[in-house]
């Protein structure tokens, strides 16, 4: 492998957060760890969770498998496995299973004595996740209100929680979330670009210095925001995408329970119009 002579440098014990040396090894290119065992047992069993619950239901079509919260009557208790207690044990395997992989990340940015980043960046996908399966349940007060977990049937979820509010669309939250999403895929393909057309030229030709990617951007819109700033730039887009998308679906019911539409009419009202 190319980078052995790097590796020989950084494969090398301590770093770990708990257990010391326990199973701080690598299988393979894989770094093992504490957390990388925790991962690999939760999301295990959360697996064959899923199988074992979709074999006592009707269907092995994967598009229509689904693993279904428990009844509104159960409120925040435990539900027997058939009636919703597998969405939960499976929901409970999935929280650790992501963030030991998060905590993973840690352990390997550690070793190689990098900045958090990544692992931040994924806690907030955890945090959207966590926030459609916990928070909000719960605030709501029953364990009912989190997704099912099925190809199809999610969309179902997706597709009637938001005529729940008549009309999506209209959560100033979602507005955001949606807009950043857009962002990020602008900014990407912006960024993709503009690499590309830099450090990739057509055989014979020369590499070009990141000051043609600047000159490029301030030619074409009078700024560039600089090789290390577009990184911030992407970072911080991609991270406001999932945090108001938590905020757009948590603020859906426990805060506002009538339509979207109609939240707006305070604004319309306004007696500047
Ligand atoms: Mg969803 C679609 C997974 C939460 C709205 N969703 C998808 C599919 C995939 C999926 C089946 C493609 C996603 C993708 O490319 O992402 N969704 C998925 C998961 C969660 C989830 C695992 C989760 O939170 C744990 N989805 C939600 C919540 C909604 C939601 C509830 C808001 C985010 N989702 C939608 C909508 C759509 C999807 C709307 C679609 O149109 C699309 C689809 O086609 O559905 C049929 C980007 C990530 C990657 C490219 C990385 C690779 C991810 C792979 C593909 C995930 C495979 C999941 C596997 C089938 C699930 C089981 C795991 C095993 C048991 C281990
Ligand atoms: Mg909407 C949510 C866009 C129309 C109802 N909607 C969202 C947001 C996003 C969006 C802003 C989902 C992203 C997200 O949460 O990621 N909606 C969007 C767009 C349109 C749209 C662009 C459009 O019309 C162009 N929405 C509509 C219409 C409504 C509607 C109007 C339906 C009729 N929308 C809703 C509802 C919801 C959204 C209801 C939400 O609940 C959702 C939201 O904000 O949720 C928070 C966050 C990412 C995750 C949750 C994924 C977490 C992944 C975890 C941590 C890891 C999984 C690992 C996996 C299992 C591993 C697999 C195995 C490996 C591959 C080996
Ligand atoms: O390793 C990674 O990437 C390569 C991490 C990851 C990340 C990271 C990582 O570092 C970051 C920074 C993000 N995601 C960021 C983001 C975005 C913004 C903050 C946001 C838009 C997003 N990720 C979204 C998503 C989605 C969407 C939109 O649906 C998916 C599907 C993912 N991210 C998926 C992933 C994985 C590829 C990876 C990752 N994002 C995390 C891998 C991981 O945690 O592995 C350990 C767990 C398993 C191998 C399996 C667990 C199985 C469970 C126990 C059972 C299944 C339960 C599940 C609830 C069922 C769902 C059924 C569906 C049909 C609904």
């Amino acid at each position: 492998m190319a980078l052995l002579s790097f590796e020989r440098k950084y494969r090398v014990r301590g770093g770990t957060l708990i257990g010391g040396d326990l199973f701080d090894f690598w299988v393979g290119p894989f770094y093992v760890g504490f957390f990388g065992v925790v991962t690999a047992i939760f999301a295990s069993l959360g697996t064959a969770l899923i199988f074992y619950a979709a074999s006592q239901g009707s269907t092995w079509n994967p598009w229509l498998i689904s693993i279904a919260p428990p009844d509104l009557k159960y409120g925040l208790a435990l539900a027997p496995l058939k009636e919703g207690g597998f969405w939960q044990v499976i929901t409970v395997c999935a929280l650790i299973s992501f963030s030991s992989w998060a905590l993973r990340e840690v352990e390997i940015c550690r070793k190689l004595g990098m900045g958090y980043h990544v692992p931040v960046a994924f806690g907030m996908a955890i945090f959207a996740y966590f926030t459609l399966v916990v928070i909000r349940p719960v605030l709501l007060g029953a364990w009912h209100w989190g997704f099912p977990y099925g190809i199809f049937s999610h969309l179902d979820w997706v597709s009637n929680t938001g005529y729940q509010y008549l009309h999506f669309h209209y959560n100033p939250a979602h507005m955001l979330a949606v807009s950043f999403f857009f962002t990020t895929t602008l900014a990407l393909a912006l960024h993709g670009a503009l690499v590309l057309s830099a450090v990739n030229p057509p055989t014979g030709s020369e590499v070009k210095t990141p000051e043609y990617e600047d000159t490029f951007f301030r030619d074409l819109i009078g700024y560039s925001v600089g090789t290390l700033g577009i990184h911030r730039v992407g970072l911080l887009l991609a991270l406001n995408a999932g945090f108001w998308s938590a905020v757009c679906i948590v603020i859906s019911g426990p805060l506002w329970t009538k339509g979207w539409p109609e939240w707006w009419t305070w604004w319309l009202n306004l007696p500047i119009w």
